[in-house]
This record gives structure tokens, sequence and C-alpha cells, in this order.
């Protein structure tokens, strides 16, 4: 006979995410990203009791244009981190994989030897439809993977610009990825990327791109020069690299180091940290809010009528909303 594999408990969970056996850890995930309320209610039970053992690793966030070199730049500063005995584990954002499984791809080819180390813990973006769903469990998976024990979780997003919003909102250190010899505009950076940036990295400045990336960094160093900084009493800079070759991976490092050595102990990093739990905790109430709202049966049945007489210019849409909102505290009554 056959038997089945017997079914997880969230003591299995627990225990198995804190003696860091990814196989468990990998399920937990997938518990996290199910939608069955059943898993969602036992994800939470785990992430709860595993809350203790979180916040030991470095949170970084990486960004950039497709094609800016992400995925051979984690490849090669991953393989880094575990040559000096590191662990890490490689996160996504990036609602548009539901789509187009461009990161899964992504990652077999471009993390060939970075997959195969058992140090390393590789994790492509779960399937959703609203940036704020992915998010969500891309923070809580991010969770389970520093109670497994993870030095460092770098959570990678694709370029567009409310991902880097939520990436932003869920690291310490963000390292914004450009490309040497392309106007900004050409490379979709949105005003304020860089503002969000505590490191600049001009990629693929290896070859005949040498010049055109010190160009770029010259550049980008004077811009920096009239925005505000993305962190407190941290300086943000500009420096060349180039995933390829391994070039300026080892200085990327360095300023990382730097930065959880200098930033910490003045308390700039926990005060983000906790600044972004609160800001994730009103995001859910917000959600969820506007969620009830829009389901409610008595604001759908007056919403056409609202939007008419805003429409007929019968009422100002201060009135209208507040018309609404009255049909929605009185539901219960
Ligand atoms: N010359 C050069 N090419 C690179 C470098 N890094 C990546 N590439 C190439 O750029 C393309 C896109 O790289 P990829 O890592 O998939 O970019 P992603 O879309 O940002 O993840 C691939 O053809 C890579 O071989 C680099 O450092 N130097
Ligand atoms: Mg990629």
């Amino acid at each position: 006979m056959i038997s089945r594999p017997r079914q997880l408990t969230v003591d299995d969970f627990v225990s198995g995410i804190l003696a860091g056996d990814r196989v468990l850890l990998a399920r937990a995930i997938t518990l996290v990203e199910s939608s069955s309320r059943q898993h969602e209610a036992d994800a939470q039970e785990v992430i709860q009791r595993v809350l203790p053992y979180t916040g030991r690793a470095k949170r970084i966030g990486i960004t950039g244009v497709p094609g800016v070199g992400k995925s051979t730049f984690i490849e090669s500063f991953g393989c880094y981190l575990v040559e000096r005995g590191l662990k890490l584990a490689v996160l996504t954002v990036d609602p548009s994989s539901a789509r187009t499984h461009g990161s899964i791809l992504g990652y077999k080819t471009r993390m060939e030897k970075l997959c195969q180390l058992p140090q390393a813990f590789i994790r492509p973006s779960p399937a959703g439809e609203s940036l704020g769903g992915v998010a969500q469990r891309t923070r809580e998976s991010m969770l389970l993977c520093e109670a497994a024990g993870f030095d460092v979780v770098l959570i990678e997003s694709v370029g567009v610009g409310q991902v880097e919003i939520a990436l932003r909102s869920m690291v310490d250190f963000f390292l914004l990825l450009l490309l040497p010899g392309a106007g900004d505009e050409l490379q979709g950076i949105k005003k304020g990327i860089v503002e969000m940036a505590d490191h600049v990295l001009i990629n693929k400045a290896d070859g005949d791109n040498r010049l055109r990336a010190e160009q770029a960094r010259a550049d980008q160093d004077a811009a920096l020069h009239y925005i505000q900084h993305a962190t407190p009493q941290w300086k943000t800079e500009v420096a060349l690299c180039a995933g390829l070759t391994g070039m300026g991976v080892p200085e990327l490092w360095q300023r990382i180091e730097k930065f959880y050595a200098e930033a910490g102990p003045k308390g700039v990093i926990a005060a983000r940290r906790h600044d972004q739990d609160r800001q994730w905790m009103n995001d859910l109430i917000h959600d969820e809010l506007r969620r009830r709202f829009h389901d409610d049966a008595r604001v759908r049945a007056r919403l056409p009528q609202m939007k008419e007489a805003l429409a007929r210019g019968e009422i100002t849409a201060t009135r209208a909303a507040a018309e609404l909102l009255a049909v929605f505290d009185h539901r219960a009554h």
C-alpha cells in the first residue's frame, strides 16, 4: 500500500523552519501563498509563532528595468556571500509573473550556480493579481526565511513604479541598478526612484561599456547632489559594477556592511522597520475596509444612482461620497 504524505501541522512547520529545514520552509511559503481560508489561518499561526526568531537578517531590495542585469548580478552577489559563509534567501515582488512566468525562467538560466548551493534559497514571486497581495506574501515569506536562519534576504522587483514603492517598504537597504549610456527616460526611471535608493550601481560596466559607465556615474553623482537621500544620516553613492564578471561585488558588500554598522547603532534601521510595520498594518486595514465597502450590498445598490447624479452635475463628489459612506455606516442598523 502506498502511504500518502502526512498532513503537516503548524507544529511541524514551526519546528522545521526553526531547524532550518528548507523543504519545510518552502512548504510554509506555499501555505502563505495559498488563498484557502484554512491555509491562511495556519500560515498566520506559523508566522506568529516564529516571530520571535525573525528580524535578524539584512533585508536588501534590488531593482532596475528588465534587462539591466538583476538576475546575473544576484548570481554573482549570492555566490560571493555564500563563499563568505553566509546564507542567502532570494525572493521577488513581481505581480506580473502570474501572467508571464518571466521570473521563473530567469532564475533557472541566470542563477544556475546559486540555485545549486545549499546555502541559497531561491523562491520566485507568487502568482497574484494585486500588488498588495503579492507584496504581503513576500513580506511574510521574508519573515519565514529569517526564522529559518538566513543571514541575508534579497528581494528583487521588476522596475515599474508601484512595485518599487512596495519593495522599498519592506527592506532596509535599497539598491538601484542602472545601465550605462541609456538616458533616464529610456530606462523607465521615474522621478523619485533614485530618491528611494541607498546605493546606485551602474551595471554592465565591463568591456566597451566602461567609459559610458564612468560618464553615467558622474551624471548620477551630480544628480544626487540635488535630492534628499533615502536614509537619514546615510549618503547614497554611485558605483560601477558588472554582474557578469563580479566586478564591484565585494565593494557593494562592504558598503552594505557599512550601512548596517553605521545606521544600525543610530537606530535608523529599527525606526525604519517600525514605520514599515505600522504602514503595513494601516495598508491591510485600508485594503480590507475598501473591500468591505465595495462588497456591501446597499452600497452596490446605491452606487449607480450616485454616479449618474454626479455625471448630471446634480450633486458634488463630496456629497456623493458622504451619502455612500452613510449608507455603509448604517448597513447593520
Ligand atoms: N556585458 C554585460 N552583460 C550583462 C551583465 N549582466 C547581465 N548582462 C546581460 O544582460 C542581459 C540581461 O540580464 P539579466 O540578468 O537577465 O537581467 P534582468 O532582467 O535585470 O534580470 C543578459 O543577456 C545578460 O547576459 C554584465 O555585467 N555585463
Ligand atoms: Mg531577471
